[in-house]
């Protein structure tokens, strides 16, 4: 029985977790930002395997973020904000171009960083979209004006191949498995402030230092 509610999905418990990404004095914990993540490609991977080329990449993210956590140095890496500072002191990530340093915290947070601020246009459109709306053209307009202006043109075109395959609204809201429509509505309109808010704050944070072209 353990299992099978184990593997359940439910979106409600994902965003939740994004919820609890902020700590009191506003840092963002990083265990609880990659357990959000990881949700979200569990969701992605119940959604067939046209999506796996998004999810290997995710999910080889998330294993150098749980990888700086179980280092040697694992608990400079406790938030985002102790993590910029102790790569930035240290010297261990490429600030121009890729060298030395390809796996560093800071490059690979600022791509799961992007792909954040993707779900968050997603989730809004979803939010308020009409029953008929399309979750591909939904898809495809909040990568437009997100993720899409770091990747190159092959990239863009299978991204935009594989959001064709997403199912309709109604499929979409049953597999999100929160409820009614109107408890998915409300559901994403509670979890949505807080999303927008952790990304607001890695923005600052990366904008302060000079980071969000990382390389
Ligand atoms: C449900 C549909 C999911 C759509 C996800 C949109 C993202 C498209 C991203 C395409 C990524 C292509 C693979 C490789 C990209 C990398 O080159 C790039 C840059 O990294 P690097 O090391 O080469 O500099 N990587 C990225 O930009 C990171 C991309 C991470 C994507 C994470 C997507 C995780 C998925 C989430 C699914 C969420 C569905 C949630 C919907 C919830 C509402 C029901």
């Amino acid at each position: 029985a353990v299992m099978a509610e184990d593997q359940k999905f439910c979106l409600r418990e994902v965003l939740d977790t994004f919820k609890s990404c902020l700590s009191e004095d506003k840092e963002v914990l990083i265990d609880q930002y990659v357990a959000g993540w990881r949700g979200l490609v569990r969701f992605m991977n119940s959604l067939g395997t046209i999506f796996s080329f998004i999810s290997k990449d995710a999910v080889s993210k998330i294993q150098i973020m749980v990888n700086h956590r179980n280092g040697e140095n694992g608990v400079q890496y406790i938030t985002v904000q102790s993590m910029v500072k102790y790569e930035l002191d240290n010297g261990l990530v490429d600030i121009t171009k890729r060298g030395s340093y390809p796996e560093s915290g800071c490059r690979t947070l600022l791509r799961l960083h992007r792909a954040l601020r993707w779900l968050e246009l997603f989730l809004e459109r979803l939010r308020t979209s009409a029953e008929d709306s399309k979750t591909s053209v939904m898809c495809s307009e909040a990568y437009n004006e997100s993720l899409a202006k770091y990747h190159p043109w092959l990239i863009r075109k299978a991204s935009n191949m594989a959001f064709c395959a997403l199912p309709g609204r109604p499929t979409f809201f049953e597999v999100m498995n929160v409820g009614t429509p109107e408890q998915v509505v409300a559901m994403l309109g509670d979890a949505l402030p807080l999303i927008s808010e952790v990304y607001q704050v890695t923005e600052e944070l990366y904008s302060k230092h000079d980071l969000l072209d990382l390389p």
